[in-house]
């Protein structure tokens, strides 16, 4: 079993209701198994502006499932809860994206582990950092690049969870 590191995103419809139902979808997976998450919050789109705020969280799971086996599921779910991709970087009703997953490093055109954005947003670090502060990414703890990017981007905790 690995540690793995989900982030979460939705910013068209019911949001937190979005991110709740793909937390369930992801619950049931068999070889999947939800430890926590982090607070939800509520972020300034980043990359593509002209769209609404977005519900950002991240899940820590344990999973045994292969790299691209978990990517699979994860774009299951999205697709399940009405994911069309028109707008990269645009409005979703639902984002899984595969942040860390134990020790993998890949670098493939359709998957890349650890996760290359999150040193550049705070959505991501920000939850992140509250499940692993200190772990090293890009020469910096995850807390500060936590610190770093929540001073250059908006983004507010809701102080509500998922589970
Ligand atoms: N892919 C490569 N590595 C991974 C990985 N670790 N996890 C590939 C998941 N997917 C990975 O993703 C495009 C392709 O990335 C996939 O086919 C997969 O093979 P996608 O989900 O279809 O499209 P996307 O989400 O628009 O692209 P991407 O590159 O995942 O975008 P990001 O970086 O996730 O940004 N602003 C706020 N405030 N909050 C957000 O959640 N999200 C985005 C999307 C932009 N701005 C945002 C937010
Ligand atoms: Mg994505």
């Amino acid at each position: 079993m690995s540690k793995a590191y989900i982030g979460m995103g939705s910013n068209l419809g019911d949001t937190v209701g979005y991110l709740k139902q793909g937390l369930t979808e992801l619950g049931k997976v068999e070889g999947v198994k939800i430890i926590g998450t982090a607070f939800i919050y509520k972020t300034e789109p980043i990359g593509y502006q002209d769209q609404e705020w977005f519900a950002n969280t991240v899940a820590e799971v344990e999973t045994s499932l292969e790299p691209l086996k978990l990517l699979k599921v994860l774009q299951d779910i999205e697709t399940k809860l009405g994911r069309v991709r028109i707008i990269r970087w645009g409005p979703r009703t639902l984002d899984l994206d595969i942040l860390l997953l134990g020790e993998e490093e890949i670098h493939t055109p359709d998957l890349e582990i650890p996760h290359p954005r999150i040193t550049e947003r705070a959505f991501v670090a920000v939850p992140l950092a509250e499940l692993v502060p200190e772990m090293l990414l890009e020469g910096k703890k995850v807390r500060e690049w936590a610190e770093i990017l929540s001073k250059q981007q908006k983004i507010t905790c809701t102080k509500e969870k998922l589970c």
